[in-house]
């Protein structure tokens, strides 16, 4: 075992070698492999085994048939790399440093993968990683730098770059397969991956480009949202499509004759920014052209031939129609749907591809596999499109676990679940101690019990967001929510409070925060608030941050 271990300390080559060696030992065979799947964005609105009138996607649903999907799961802090970091630490967004995405992850810090790996596990993170620092604690990596791109894009490949021909989805998957292919059969493997779809700027596979385009997409009811008797938060956010999409770089209309004439310009002109992750970017719509010019030119000739019969008609479409006011929203939506389900398009195709090749090596039922997504993501509900806000459609992700030896098949659980709570779930699966310091609980009991929670299990989640100013502008907040009840409090330039009835008002449309009617139940969830932040050790939620 010991020489095994050396032989595949970070070598992926050596795996092959000792592939074809003896029988897997008893004690290993037993515990399960895992494939955590996570993609960027993608939320349960747009995933038919939730229920979805927008796209169906029979190879996620398939997870859930054969497994058990959570109509209850949440986030800590509903942005990428904060809840990313949630995840791999067991922790709360100030305990394990990473509150927004500008921080960088302190790799120095236990995660669950090094934990696996030090059980004898063979560890791999393939895909978007968005921590800043490198992973730590992996057989294998292969990762997107910072937001990663669509097209051809670059990976860092255990510390070196790599530049990929092809559409990222594809790729990431490739790559997993062959981790899997050479990996040692001897060991258990945990792979973690991670897709970039579908993240802003919503870019398809060469393939999908324009297969939506005789769709026409069910409205959001809040699609034209007034905010009226809404806060400050809720109103000066910049995520609205009406007012905060990018022509070219969210709408793609830019005609590809004048993408073509850009190409002739210096380099200075065509690409402008070059400010990586910047949000002040976000604000200065000059940049527009330059930043969306720079992702259609890394597709080849012939993928920019596919691109120029989608989207130059998008252009016509516009200039013959001239959508104007709430026609404008409603135009815009469209095109929004159009590109982002094609991207789910894309991880759906992909994920179904890993399964079928999970099934022909014979590990698919011995694999616990993970679906969940970094945060829930608008689709034109209150005419929003982004996340961060602790509203259900951002603070809600989708989960669902297929493991069929523990997870009864079309299993529904609505227990209240976090994304805290995976890695103790998994090392408890893997038979690994659970330390000491991680916050949140395995979820092993309701999966193995068809979906139902135990009499003592948690009956509140509480939230906490950072991000702020930054990208889409939402105000830092912090909160509670019980199965009834949802308690707000933005801050830092603000100080208001919102109060929700979630069985009365699901679409959090009322606030309810000064109707006297309420005050009790305002003093109750203030009350189990402050336990929960006493038991998270976030006793002080305003002052976290010193900028
Ligand atoms: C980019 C996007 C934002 C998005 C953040 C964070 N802008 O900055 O719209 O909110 O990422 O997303 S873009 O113009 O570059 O597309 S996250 O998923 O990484 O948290
Ligand atoms: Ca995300």
């Amino acid at each position: 075992m010991v020489k095994l271990k050396l032989i595949f300390s970070g070598l992926i080559a050596g795996m092959a070698l000792a592939s074809c060696q003896q029988p897997k030992p008893a004690e290993s065979a037993r515990r399960p492999n895992i494939v955590f799947i996570m993609t960027d964005d993608h939320t349960i609105q747009a995933m038919s085994a939730y229920g979805s009138k927008l796209i169906k996607t029979p190879n996620l649903d398939r997870i859930a048939n054969e497994g058990m999907l959570f109509n209850n799961c949440f986030v800590t802090n509903a942005v990428c790399g904060p809840s990313r970091a949630t995840i791999l630490t067991g922790k709360y967004s100030h305990l394990n440093g990473l509150t927004d995405n500008s921080k960088v992850f302190d790799s120095t810090q236990v995660i669950y993968p090094q934990l696996l790996k030090k059980a004898g596990y063979q560890t791999a993170m393939i895909g978007k990683w968005h921590l800043g620092s490198n992973p730590v604690g992996f057989d294998y990596y292969s990762i997107l730098p910072n937001q990663g791109q669509y097209y051809q894009p670059e990976f860092i490949e255990n510390g070196k770059v790599v530049k990929e021909k092809g559409y990222v989805t594809d790729l990431i998957t490739d790559k997993a397969i062959r981790f899997l292919e050479k990996r040692n059969q001897d060991q258990p493997f945990l792979m973690i991956y991670q897709h970039k779809a579908p993240h802003r700027n919503w870019l398809p596979a060469p393939r999908h480009l324009g297969m939506f385009d005789d769709k026409v997409f069910p409205e959001p009811a809040t699609l034209l949202d007034d905010f009226k008797g809404r806060g400050r938060a809720a109103k000066e956010q910049m995520m609205n499509i009406s007012t905060d999409m990018w022509p070219a770089w969210d709408l793609k209309m830019m005609s590809t004759a004048q993408l073509d004439s850009m190409a002739k310009l210096p380099v200075k002109a065509k690409f402008k920014d070059a400010k990586g992750d910047d949000y002040k970017q976000a604000n200065d719509p000059s940049l527009d052209k330059s930043r969306f010019f720079e992702v259609y030119n890394r597709m080849d000739e012939q993928e920019k031939q596919q691109w120029k019969k989608v989207y130059d008609k998008r252009v016509a479409e516009f200039n013959r129609l001239k959508p104007k006011g709430d026609d404008l929203v409603r135009w815009k939506y469209q095109q929004y749907m159009r590109d982002y389900m094609a991207c789910v398009v894309s991880v759906d195709e992909n994920v179904g591809r890993l399964m079928d090749y999970l099934k022909k090596i014979g590990e698919l039922d011995n694999t616990i596999i993970v679906y969940t997504s970094d945060q829930g993501f608008y689709l034109g509900e209150n005419g929003y499109f982004d996340k961060r806000f602790m509203y259900d459609v951002s603070f809600r992700t989708p989960l669902l676990v297929r493991y069929p030896a523990s997870v009864k098949a079309g299993s529904i659980s609505n227990a209240f679940a976090m994304n805290l709570d995976f890695a103790p779930t998994l090392l408890d699966y893997a038979g690994v101690k659970i330390p000491g310091d991680m916050q949140g609980v395995s979820l092993r009991p309701v999966l193995d019990n068809a979906g139902k929670a135990p009499e003592n299990w948690r009956k509140a989640v509480y939230y906490h967001y950072y991000e702020y100013p930054s990208w889409h502008m939402v105000k830092r907040h912090y909160g509670i929510r019980t199965e009834r009840y949802k308690l707000i409090h933005f801050y830092n330039d603000v100080d208001e409070w919102e109060l929700y009835d979630m069985q009365k008002d699901p679409q959090e449309l009322h606030n309810l925060y000064s109707n006297a009617a309420y005050q009790p139940v305002i003093n109750e969830l203030k009350a189990e608030m402050k336990k929960l932040q006493l038991q998270y050790k976030d006793t002080n939620p305003t002052e976290t941050l010193s900028k």
